[in-house]
């Protein structure tokens, strides 16, 4: 396999790189390509130095498959070009998680989906993959009917920058701001930018993806995303109503038979998720598992994911790895 890494530079690229490694892929050729600045330059892939290409370098060398981590709008204009010589572009950005003929994929759920002709596959908010993964086996047993979602999301769904902005602001330091606040010892309900319904984008993603992803329009979602100093992974407050009744045993169960989620929960031995534990993990974990008294068949949960990992990188590669396995590309 020529597998191809667009913004391998970026956080969400360097920790491709690092899954695709560790997942032990079948890449023979790895192009790793970036803006002209960084066209050159080494990375290391499997104890090697491998040069650095640009965007018309890497499709002229017809990679199988390129995962996308560059921003919308290098999406936009590359994926289409990329697609049009045979490549299976795996597309991080939101430039086409909407589109009706793009498939927004969350392995686990519903790559069994996926077709040779889907040419360009897009990968979801790193907010709505984890909250899903934990959702999709109880809506299938017990339909949600709405949820309200408020998320506590690490700096590093930024950015390299936002990152340095703590940083900075951790040492008393002046530099570029990634935020209109500081973020250090703040919560900033605001991630992404505001659109004219008062919403966030990155609440208008948990609220269409959810849907989009779990093929069912009906669901009733809400959300506030809110920003906080931490760089582990994000945190969500998930409140629940079904249409069917539950047990909460049963959810423990059901959960702790997903696929790529981990039940942390023992309030006892004070068990429950958080980013600092989650960090550097492919898994999603989910705690605080108890019934929301004041309305029928309704449930709070807790859920913690690295974004870079689950969120990102590994939601990514594990597409790539599905269609190598299924004979999907080329
Ligand atoms: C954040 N969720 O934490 C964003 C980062 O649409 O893929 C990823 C943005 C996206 O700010």
């Amino acid at each position: 396999m020529k597998i191809a890494v667009v913004g391998v530079t970026g956080m969400v690229g360097q920790v491709m790189l690092q899954v695709l490694e560790e997942r032990n892929l079948n890449v023979l050729t790895l192009i790793p390509v970036a803006s002209e600045k960084s066209v050159g330059t080494e990375i290391t892939f499997k104890g090697k130095q491998v040069k650095v290409v640009s965007m018309k370098q890497a499709i002229e060398m017809r990679p199988d498959i390129a995962l996308f981590s560059a921003g919308g709008s290098v999406s936009l204009e590359f994926a289409p070009q990329f697609a049009s010589v045979g490549t299976t572009v795996i597309d991080n950005s939101s430039a086409f998680r909407m589109d009706a003929d793009k498939k927004l994929v969350v392995p686990e759920i519903n790559a069994s989906a996926l077709t040779k002709n889907d040419k360009i596959i897009a990968n979801p908010n790193c907010s709505t993959i984890q909250m899903v993964l934990a959702l999709a086996p109880l809506h299938k047993k017990y339909r949600i009917k709405r949820l309200i979602v408020s998320t506590y999301q690490s700096i590093t769904g930024t950015g390299v920058k936002a990152v340095q902005q703590l940083e900075n602001e951790y040492n008393g330091e002046k530099g570029e701001m990634a935020y209109p606040y500081q973020i250090h010892k703040n919560a900033i309900p605001h991630c992404d930018v505001f659109e004219e319904n008062g919403y966030t984008k990155e609440e208008l993603k948990l609220i269409r993806e959810t849907q989009k992803i779990l093929d069912d329009r009906t669901i009733a979602v809400t959300a506030t995303a809110v920003r906080i100093p931490v760089v582990g992974g994000h945190s969500e407050s998930v409140n629940l109503e079904f249409e069917k009744e539950y047990n909460e045993n049963d959810i423990r169960e059901i959960l702790a038979d997903t696929d790529g989620v981990t039940v942390q929960d023992n309030v006892d031995v004070n068990l429950y998720p958080m980013p600092l534990m989650a960090h550097g993990k492919d898994d999603v974990f989910v705690g605080r598992i108890r019934r929301d008294h004041s309305r029928e068949n309704a449930l709070n949960m807790w859920i913690v994911s690295d974004n870079l990992r689950k969120g990102a990188a590994t939601n990514a590669v594990q597409i790539a790895d599905y269609l190598i396995q299924n004979n999907l590309v080329g």
